[in-house]
């Protein structure tokens, strides 16, 4: 891991923000900013983060902010990427996404994979706290399989997360990685990796979020954490069609290494209805993943056509 010390001092998620005490999402979202700087235009669907950033004429985020709506924040970007273009203001600017997992995986699926089959010149980042927390903690195609939401309040979902990675794959992303709040540097360091392409670039960030996983604030760097060294959320890059595993997710690939999911539950109220069979099925899956991930060091050999 590089040292901390590298990281941007100035401030572009000011203090005094709307989230709540211990958001992996205001976390992650002030180290993207620190990496992108103050030339940066975010485009931010409904969501926490609506919420995080302010009511106009206030507003926690030092750079212009576009707010849409929740299905098409893709498409606001395609228009905000080509108007620039258009008008010769493009240069030296990052437009970026900054969505949640319901905006992304579920309502604004069909807009992303038309920004990313263009190839917009863009960074779309889908912060995961895998469920719509903004509206009261509903499931989302991205929440786990056994997690309670107050749309699965018996037994938790029955559903497994939807392998979204694969499907942004599928459109040949410049740059694509994932992060978590609880791992800055990284976070930080594939950020300015990012910044370095042009096209369409990816970055999938799992949020912790103390309400919606039933976690007390203190553990969300804890969580995250333990995320990654249960091999539940492998740290990695894709770049130019190539995987490789990144920090902490390098030494995993040994299954000696990994911490048993069990521990990464044990922390999280929403996960209190998991049997011990799903646990013991939910080990299997992980395990039978990084299995998959050994050979996984191109993915366009995969590629039928
Ligand atoms: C078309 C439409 N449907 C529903 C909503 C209500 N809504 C606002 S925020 C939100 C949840 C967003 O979930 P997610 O994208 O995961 O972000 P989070 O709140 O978890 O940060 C919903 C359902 C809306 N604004 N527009
Ligand atoms: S509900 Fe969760 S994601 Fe939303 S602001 Fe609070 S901690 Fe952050
Ligand atoms: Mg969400």
């Amino acid at each position: 891991m590089d040292k901390l010390p590298e990281i941007c001092l100035d401030e572009l998620l000011l203090p005094g923000h709307a989230a709540c005490p211990g958001c992996g999402a205001a976390l992650a979202l002030r180290h993207v900013l620190k990496a992108l700087g103050e030339n940066t235009i975010i485009i931010i669907p409904a969501g926490c983060s609506s919420i995080i950033q302010g009511v106009y004429p206030k507003s926690a985020l030092n750079i212009p902010v576009l707010n849409c709506a929740f299905d098409s924040a893709a498409a606001y970007g395609s228009g905000v990427v080509e108007g620039l273009k258009a008008k010769n203001k493009f240069k030296n600017l990052n437009v970026i996404v900054w969505a949640g997992d319901g905006a992304t995986f579920d309502i604004g699926l069909q807009a992303l994979s038309g920004a990313a089959e263009r190839h917009t010149d863009m960074i779309y980042f889908c912060y995961d706290n895998e469920a719509y927390m903004n509206t009261g903690i509903q499931s989302s195609s991205a929440t786990p399989l056994g997690a309670l939401t107050t749309t699965t309040p018996i037994i938790g979902k029955r559903e497994r997360k939807k392998d979204l990675i694969s499907i942004i794959l599928a459109h040949e992303p410049s740059y694509l990685a994932t992060a978590v709040s609880g791992y800055p540097v990284d976070l930080y360091n594939k950020v300015l990796k990012a910044k370095k392409y042009t096209g369409f670039r990816f970055i999938h960030i799992l949020t912790p979020c103390p309400p919606g996983w039933r976690f007390d604030s203190k553990y969300t760097v804890t969580i995250s954490k333990l995320a990654v060294a249960t091999g539940m959320w492998p740290l990695f890059e894709v770049v130019e069609s190539k995987f490789s595993l990144t920090g902490p997710s390098l030494k995993l690939l040994d299954p000696k290494n990994r911490r048993s999911v069990e521990s990464y539950f044990a922390l999280q109220g929403r996960f209190s209805k998991l049997t011990k069979e799903e646990i013991d099925s939910i080990q299997k899956f992980i395990d039978k993943r990084w299995e998959e991930l050994k050979y996984s060091t191109v993915f366009k050999d995969k590629r039928l056509l």
